[in-house]
């Protein structure tokens, strides 16, 4: 007999901070696929890499595991409104979740800097959708703002509901595997996520499911690299735009995770992010978001810079689905338009553009 997931809270409702009196909103999140990537293995000199491949969560990104906390506590609180600042995912994850619990959303992005997908997802979703002239960092402030002066409900990661949901994503690794991979490697921006499935691993060690943390791997874009380069970028850039964060909200629970898990942070190129995207795409089988490319990129750069991997299983958070920020796979490496050649509807013609004629 088939059985359909429940959703994070549900799957691990003993392992979470609820109760049965927390009102559940879920949309099915969590119970994504670990997916083998041979040739990802092959490339940086790995036993093994699998690819924890977010993007086949409801609103195709890792976001909905903290979401269905966020909100269904908000919910039980009695919440009639949340608000999040957002690169894109989380206003499209609490646009949705706000929708399924029949509550209003507010989303405050950065102007123009924010993928098309996740845009139409939040408009799709009825969150009322404010531009703010300025970035992340500033819609961030400002949402702690209005949420701690008017009766809306914080839903970014600085409220710990998110990072108690994502943890599930360790627990799932876990599972799969039955036991701790050597590496688990991320992209960074407020690096909610990094510290997320450091307490999900932590948890497993403390209840003996497992007798290691693996080292934590987080990547950031050059142009966006606090925890690289030790301060808040003031004015952070790369074309991932997920991960354009210069004032990380989880700093110091990610430091923390660094320094227990005997981990590190590293930061990649742009160009170096994409070559990783289409990498993925063309050789794995798996699309996803630029950003979300950015953690296989760092284990590619160390790989080259001379970490000898050989004999480790590492397993690599892809974070957000491809099909968000689609315009980058329509472009070829030089950043030039890729348009599907136009042809008749005769056998003979198809079959010479083809080659195989
Ligand atoms: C695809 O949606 O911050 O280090 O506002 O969308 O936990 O912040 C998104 C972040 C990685 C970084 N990959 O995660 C937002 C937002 C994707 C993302 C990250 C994000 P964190």
């Amino acid at each position: 007999m088939a059985h359909q997931w429940r959703g994070v809270i549900r799957e691990y409702f003993e392992r979470l901070d609820v109760d049965s009196n927390t009102k559940i909103i879920t949309l099915g999140e969590g119970g994504t696929p670990l997916v083998a990537a041979p040739a990802l293995a092959q490339l940086v000199g790995a036993e093994e890499v699998y690819l924890k491949v977010e993007g086949m969560n409801p609103t195709g990104s890792f976001k909905d595991r903290g979401m269905t906390m966020a909100v269904s506590k908000a919910v039980t609180h009695g919440a009639k409104a949340v608000i999040c600042a957002s690169t894109g995912n989380t206003s499209a994850s609490a646009a949705a979740y706000a929708a399924a619990a029949g509550i209003q959303s507010v989303v405050l992005v950065p102007k123009g800097k924010i993928a098309l997908g996740k845009l139409a997802q939040a408009v799709a979703h009825k969150a009322q959708i404010l531009q703010v002239k300025g970035n992340f960092d500033d819609c961030l402030d400002l949402a702690r703002d209005l949420a701690e002066n008017y009766a809306v409900h914080l839903v970014n990661s600085v409220n710990p509901d998110r990072i108690e949901g994502q943890k599930t994503g360790a627990f799932e690794v876990v599972e799969f595997l039955d036991r701790a991979p050597d590496i688990h490697v991320l992209p960074v921006g407020n690096a909610g996520n990094y510290s997320a499935y450091f307490k999900g691993y932590k948890e497993d060690v403390q209840a003996g499911r497992i007798k290691h943390i693996p080292q934590m791997w987080g990547y950031q874009a050059d142009g966006s690299a606090p925890f690289v380069y030790g301060t808040p970028v003031k004015n952070p850039d790369t074309i991932a735009t997920a991960i354009r964060i210069g004032n990380p909200a989880s700093y110091d629970l990610a430091l923390a995770a660094r320094e227990e898990s005997q981990g590190r942070f590293g930061a990649v190129k742009d160009p170096d992010i994409l070559w990783m995207h289409r990498f993925l795409s063309q050789e794995v089988g798996v699309f996803v978001e630029p950003s979300s490319a950015t953690g296989a990129a760092g284990l590619l750069q160390a790989s080259r810079a001379g970490d000898n991997l050989a004999g480790k299983t590492i397993v690599v958070t892809v974070t957000g689905n491809g099909l968000k920020d689609a315009a980058w796979a329509l472009k070829d490496e030089r950043g030039k338009e890729i348009k599907p050649q136009i042809v008749s509807n005769h056998a003979k013609e198809v079959a010479e553009r083809l080659g195989l004629a």
